[in-house]
């Protein structure tokens, strides 16, 4: 089972004007696609190859084949990027059981906003910023991973996640990460694709 390029849940031009086709173009097109095709040319003929996505990246992490992990954490990252963003999305409204757990766990929704904001901006140099369920406490945490890491082999669930790689904001925002960041977070966030993923629960993999 070779890694795949998924599609877009939506079209390219779906989430103008905060973030452009173009952008898409070159990030969906270009680095995603760049990663899937590196990935399965490392794992090629080797015991990642017929595992799952989030049992390859735990695997190559525990192997210590960061070379490999890199390539398959860059492939989940912008899996779930993509799903944490919908046309009309972001600002304060959101499904009742997220919302409910953001309140309890977080303070609220500007103390999420806040956090999302604060871990964005502060990443220094390519990252994510998150949005998590513990799998220990069960609780809701925010939290930024650096380059391609991914809070999947920390013992976390990711429910959504903003890439503040330089290449997802460069083309619509030039160098003003925040400002890319506050637009994603009132503007796109998918709150319904992370409140669906937490009535999921904690992710069950075998490491
Ligand atoms: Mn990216």
């Amino acid at each position: 089972m070779a890694f795949k390029l998924p599609e877009l849940p939506y079209a390219m031009d779906a989430l103008v004007p905060y973030m452009s086709a173009e952008t898409f173009e070159y990030h969906h097109g270009k680095h995603h696609q760049a990663y899937v095709n590196k990935a399965n040319e490392l794992a090629a003929g080797t015991e990642f190859e017929s595992m799952s996505l989030e049992e390859a990246a735990i695997a190559a992490k525990k192997a210590g084949n960061q070379k490999l992990f890199n390539q398959i954490g860059q492939i989940y990252n912008h899996n779930l990027f993509w799903e944490s963003m919908a046309a009309n999305g972001g600002g304060a409204k959101m499904p009742g059981n997220l919302e409910k757990k953001v309140t309890e766990d977080i303070g609220g929704y500007d103390a999420l906003r806040a956090a999302l904001l604060d871990k964005g901006t502060t990443q220094f140099g390519s990252g994510w910023a998150w949005l998590v369920l513990d799998n220990a406490t069960g609780k809701l945490e925010v939290t930024s991973t650096g380059n391609a890491e991914t809070p999947l082999t920390d013992g976390k669930t990711p429910l959504l996640t903003c890439d503040v790689w330089e290449h997802a904001y460069y083309i619509d925002y030039r160098n003003a990460r925040p400002k890319f960041l506050e637009a994603w977070i009132d503007n796109l966030a998918n709150w319904e694709h992370a409140a669906k993923l937490l009535e999921q629960g904690p992710l069950k993999i075998a490491a």
